[in-house]
């Protein structure tokens, strides 16, 4: 079995990669990866080198339609998973250009290319900001109108869409999965778990958007990663599945407990200006999953924060290098503020 996943150097995709290959050993896996900001080799390094044989990477832009086909020829693949994404819904806010060329046309380029080459399963990872904000109550089930209120959900709701019209068109055998936040290793430090961990494990301060008082779902990314392996595996084409982790937070909640386990004052917490247009909950209905794949989500949350700022702890070089060049000037733009590289004054 011959799988092509793209994104694959980023956070999901890298541990999607990581868990199909040290689970199945008759998979090969090709990654197609632009190396974005976001993306980083080092994420598969070792697996690069392990698994030389069942492991392939290929250097482009999905947007690029001669490269994508000549990647998926007839033939050489069974199925494709596209993790490929801009995925940070606050650089939507400060430029939606690239979401809007990598998440829809990138994804019209892989999908025309896939039923060009007679591809028998397709999955599409998408999200579920696509359902828009919640109340206080109820959840987001698969029957959950779109309503996506950022450029990035709006540019992952315009690509779920057009998946959408090929399965019904061309009978095309697409899948798609829409899950809610993710943590655990190799997260890109600009999303808030992995933000506020590598900040309050250098003392430096936690911006917390607005009164902290939006809600999340939190699921561990294995989790995740086994919601798609299923969905890909015993799914039906044509079919929505969501995936969540049954862990509901406000934000606040989840940085005192992320200061609590590292160990950390809550003086390290700054209130700063809202995110625009900050949807106030998301909260999941996965039991379509658990009904139609047999999944649920495994990993509690309070082991999988234990075991992510473990992992953050050990992996200070890989954080360091991240949290230099470009990203400094993207801190600054974002939040207002040089990043220190000194510890904050109390
Ligand atoms: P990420 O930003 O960490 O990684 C994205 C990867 O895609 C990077 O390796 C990047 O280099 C690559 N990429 C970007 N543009 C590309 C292009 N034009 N061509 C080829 N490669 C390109 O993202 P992530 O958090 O791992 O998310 C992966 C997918 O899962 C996305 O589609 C995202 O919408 C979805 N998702 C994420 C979450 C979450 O909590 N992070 C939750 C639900 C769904
Ligand atoms: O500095 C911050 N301060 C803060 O209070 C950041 C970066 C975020 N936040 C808040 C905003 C959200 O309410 O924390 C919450 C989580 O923010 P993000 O980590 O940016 O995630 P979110 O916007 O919820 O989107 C994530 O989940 C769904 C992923 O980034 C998406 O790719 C995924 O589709």
């Amino acid at each position: 079995m011959r799988l092509l996943v793209t994104g694959g150097c980023g956070f999901i995709g890298s541990n999607f990669i990581r868990h199909l290959l040290t689970t199945d050993s008759a998979l090969s896996i090709t990654n197609l990866d632009k190396l974005t900001y976001a993306g980083n080799p080092e994420n598969l390094a070792d697996l690069a080198a392990s698994q030389s044989s069942r492991y392939e990477f290929v250097h482009g832009d999905i947007v690029d339609r001669s490269l994508v086909e000549s990647v998926i020829t007839p033939g050489r693949f069974d199925a494709v998973i596209h993790f490929a994404a801009e995925s940070h819904v606050d650089r939507s806010i400060l430029d939606s250009g690239p979401f809007i060329q990598t998440n829809i046309v990138g994804t019209q380029v892989l999908l025309d290319a896939s039923r060009k080459a007679n591809i028998g399963r397709y999955v599409q990872v998408s999200t579920d900001e696509v359902y828009g904000s919640l109340g206080p109550t109820g959840l987001f089930t698969e029957e959950t109108p779109l309503a996506p209120n950022s450029p990035y959900s709006a540019s992952k709701a315009a690509s779920d869409m057009l998946v959408r019209s090929y399965v019904h068109t061309f009978g095309f055998p697409a899948i798609i999965t829409r899950c809610s936040n993710n943590y655990g290793p190799y997260q890109f430090p600009e999303k808030v778990l992995p933000l506020f961990v590598s900040n309050a494990l250098a003392d430096l301060p936690l911006p917390l958007y607005g009164a902290g008082l939006n809600v999340r779902d939190w699921i561990h990314v294995v989790d995740h990663c086994r919601g798609i392996e299923a969905a890909w595996r015993k799914g039906q084409p044509g079919e929505v599945y969501n995936f969540g982790g049954g862990c509901e937070l406000t934000n606040v909640e989840l940085t005192h407990r992320l200061l609590d386990a590292v160990g950390k004052p809550r003086s390290l917490i700054r209130f700063v200006t809202d995110r625009p247009g900050h949807d106030l909950r998301y909260a999941i209905d996965y039991s379509k999953a658990q009904r139609e794949l047999g999944w649920s989500p495994q990993i509690s949350f309070d082991a999988g924060l234990r075991d992510t700022i473990a992992w953050y702890q050990s992996h200070s070089d890989w954080v360091a290098r991240i949290k230099s060049g470009a990203y400094r000037n993207y801190y600054a733009e974002q939040y207002g503020t040089r990043l220190a590289s000194k510890p904050a004054a109390p």
